[in-house]
């Protein structure tokens, strides 16, 4: 396994400066809230942290400006998002430059998530023009019975540091085109990069004449989040993150009867039958698992192999994940840049020493790089480790590049291991059986919200709705009729008959 030289922190800065620049953003300097890159693990700059009354001050003037937003007609509400979509174009690689320095992306990862952005703002441009409401079959004569869908309200949006733009885009085009506006409270970890989203937002918003707050960004620590949590002018409350961060949040939205979506973990899987194309399978399976360095939710963090190729599958894997260039994201050789923070990699280490522990083989990769050249960062080689069983470790989300290899006979107990953990995200299986397939995607199938044949977990289409059940929350952002959620509907009954008549056949008077 090769490793590429790092740029420094000084480089890094400056690379950074020049994109904020170029964004338009003027960093707001400060002291209480730093940013930092993985890539050295050390401080770029000083920012400031949102107060309480920044925060009240964020969501007073979204609810203001949605009162007028609700009532712009959603095609001039599509303009905002189409300027978006042009500016995004217009600084893609500086906003891939700058995901890349806070959030360790390759370049060519870094370049697709703004990609993901283009493609989501495309989506709401179209959608714009459509949320189609419904006219349904009145009982009574001279009635007309329809479903209108009316935007909902300020809309609070929690982000995670490894899609530190997409997602926010994928909430926030789909939200200003149903006519909500928007909160956002990013990660801590990637403040420079939603500086840079806020501020093409806000000159999108500028170049069409839409009022400034439709979005309102939140630099700050959890008392920001939970402060949107509690607010009942916050209609929706969209967050993803962790399991753990769900099920604090979704009980006290809930105690409002506030709305909540959420995107929480995967522990996501592939199956790989004895009729895979083991050339395609390897393929899949090594950017599924080693891929933006297994931080995605939708990473591949299990494989079931069925016994008849599970050697030679292992063998393959094994020397594909020795070749695996691991260091700098900006150099184009490298396809494993760091792990977010080190704390991230102990939690790597951990899990792997309880794998060992209970009987798992660690096959390959699992250690530290380029400790010496950037003592604050977390290289490290993607783990491949074989398992006899799903103990507890294989069963829980540890947010770092480790695959599990589990060995099976029938597909029944494959789907069975597949379906017997708590989260339900991402899936997949691997065959030219299609049968197998079809069991596979059937209701008795994979659970999970993303079922795919013949390609790996990761790295879905914005034009699907994107999410999972169990521990993974059930929400559904993205593409598909998930801006329903975004939405409110009004059930209205029109009665152009000149007489009143009840239904159910109820007589009154
Ligand atoms: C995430 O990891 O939070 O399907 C989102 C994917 C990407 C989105 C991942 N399109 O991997």
């Amino acid at each position: 396994m090769t490793s590429t030289a790092l740029p420094s922190t000084d480089d890094l800065r400056a690379r950074a400066r020049a994109r904020l620049d170029a964004i338009g953003v003027r960093i707001p300097e400060g002291s209480d809230f730093p940013a930092r890159t993985p890539l050295t693990g050390e401080r770029l700059f000083g920012l400031r942290a949102a107060t309480a009354a920044d925060t009240e001050r964020a969501v007073a003037e979204a609810r203001a400006a949605f009162l007028t937003w609700r009532s712009t007609p959603a095609p001039h509400r599509g303009e905002l998002v189409r300027r978006l979509g042009e500016l995004l174009r217009e600084h893609k690689s500086d906003l891939a430059d700058l995901v890349t320095i806070e959030a360790g992306k390759i370049r060519s990862e870094s370049l697709g998530e703004v990609q993901e952005m283009i493609d989501i703002c495309d989506f709401a441009v179209g959608l714009s023009r459509q949320l189609y409401g419904r006219t349904i079959a009145s009982e009574r004569p001279g009635h007309r019975l329809a479903e209108t869908w009316h935007p909902l309200g300020v809309v609070g949006v929690i982000s995670a540091f490894n899609f530190p733009a997409a997602v926010w885009s994928w909430n926030t085009a789909v939200a200003l085109a149903c006519g909500d506006t928007v909160v956002w409270k990013p990660s801590e970890l990637t403040p420079l990069t939603s500086l840079a989203c806020d501020r093409l937002l806000a000159r999108a918003a500028d170049d069409i004449g839409a009022p400034p707050a439709v979005h309102r960004l939140l630099l700050g620590d959890r008392s920001v989040g939970r402060q949107l949590v509690d607010d009942p002018r916050i209609a929706l409350l969209s967050a993803t993150g962790s399991t753990r961060m769900g099920r604090e949040t979704a009980p006290r939205v809930a105690a409002r009867l506030g709305r909540s979506l959420l995107e929480l973990g995967g522990n996501n899987a592939a199956i790989v039958a004895p009729s895979a194309d083991l050339d395609l399978a390897v393929q899949g399976i090594v950017f599924a698992a080693a891929g933006t360095a297994g931080q995605r939710c939708t990473t591949l963090r299990r494989l079931l192999v069925h016994r008849d190729v599970a050697e030679t599958l292992t063998a393959r894997l094994v020397a594909a994940y020795r070749t695996l260039p691991v260091g700098d994201p900006f150099d184009d050789r490298t396809l494993v840049g760091p792990l977010i923070s080190l704390p991230a990699l102990e939690e790597m280490d951990g899990a792997l020493a309880r794998a060992r522990a209970a009987g798992g083989e660690i096959l390959a990769g699992g250690r530290r790089r380029l400790a010496d050249a950037a003592p604050g960062a977390a290289y490290c080689e993607p783990a491949l480790v074989r398992v006899e069983e799903q103990f507890d470790v294989v069963r829980e989300e540890t947010f770092a590049p480790i695959l599990y290899v589990l060995a099976y006979d029938t597909l029944e107990e494959a789907l069975a291991l597949h379906n017997d953990v708590p989260q339900g995200l991402s899936s997949s299986i691997f065959t030219r059986d299609q049968r197998e397939a079809e069991v596979f995607l059937s209701a008795a199938g994979s659970d999970c919200g993303i079922a795919n044949v013949n390609i790996g977990t990761s790295g879905a289409e914005i034009g699907g709705a994107f999410g999972g059940e169990k521990d993974t929350g059930g929400g559904r952002e993205s593409g598909s009729d998930a801006w329903k959620s975004y939405m409110r509907s009004a059930t209205s009954t029109v009665n152009y008959s000149g007489e009143l008549s009840l239904a159910q056949n109820v007589s009154f008077l």
